[in-house]
């Protein structure tokens, strides 16, 4: 059985994020979105509430399952028994990052990358630019699912309180 794993922060999980799901769950029988842990990071969303948001997000691809990851992403790939890792590419400069990780991970254990370009609308969009654009008052809907905006929003209005 194909099975596709997709590692991110996603905080928070974007449109363009989502358009990366939704393509590979047209393509494998199973898609794995981990969430992958940075010990280091904190983020504006807990790992469990980005899970809970992206699985609302993608209730309706019931090939797609979300879950949490701390450490080497190909250790996942193994124990989900999947062969492919996708990432999705909006420039030159993602490939520039992603290239030495994916020879990296085919070294480690023959996992292969499948690199997917994004849709044109979303090439732009990183989740960290989201935030930034959100903390200062500027409209992100057009780059989030309206649960995930709101959540947002809701998060953002904390801070400032
Ligand atoms: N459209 C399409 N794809 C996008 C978009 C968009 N608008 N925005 C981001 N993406 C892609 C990114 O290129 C990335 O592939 C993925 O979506 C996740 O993006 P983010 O920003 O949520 O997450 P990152 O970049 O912080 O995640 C980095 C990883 C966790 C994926 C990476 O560090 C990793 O694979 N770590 C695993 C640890 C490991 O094994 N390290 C050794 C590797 S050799």
């Amino acid at each position: 059985m194909s099975a596709a794993v997709i590692p991110g922060s996603y905080d928070p999980f974007t449109l363009g994020h989502r358009f990366v799901v939704t393509q590979a769950a047209t393509r494998f029988e199973r898609v794995i979105v981990a969430v992958v842990v940075n010990p280091n990071k904190r983020g504006m969303f807990t790992v469990a509430e980005r899970i809970a948001m992206i699985e609302a997000d993608c209730a309706d691809l019931p090939n797609v399952t979300v879950r949490s990851w701390t450490g080497l992403l190909v250790d996942l790939v193994r124990e989900e028994d999947a062969t492919t890792i996708v990432k999705g590419l909006r420039s030159e400069t993602d490939f520039a990052y992603e290239a030495p990780m994916a020879q990296m991970n085919r070294e480690l254990s023959g996992a292969e990358t499948f690199f997917m370009l994004t849709d044109p609308r979303f090439a732009h969009v990183s989740s960290s630019l989201i935030k930034e654009v959100a903390r200062l008052g500027g409209d992100t809907a057009p780059y989030l699912s309206p649960a995930i905006h709101q959540a947002l929003d809701n998060r953002v209005d904390r801070v400032r309180a």
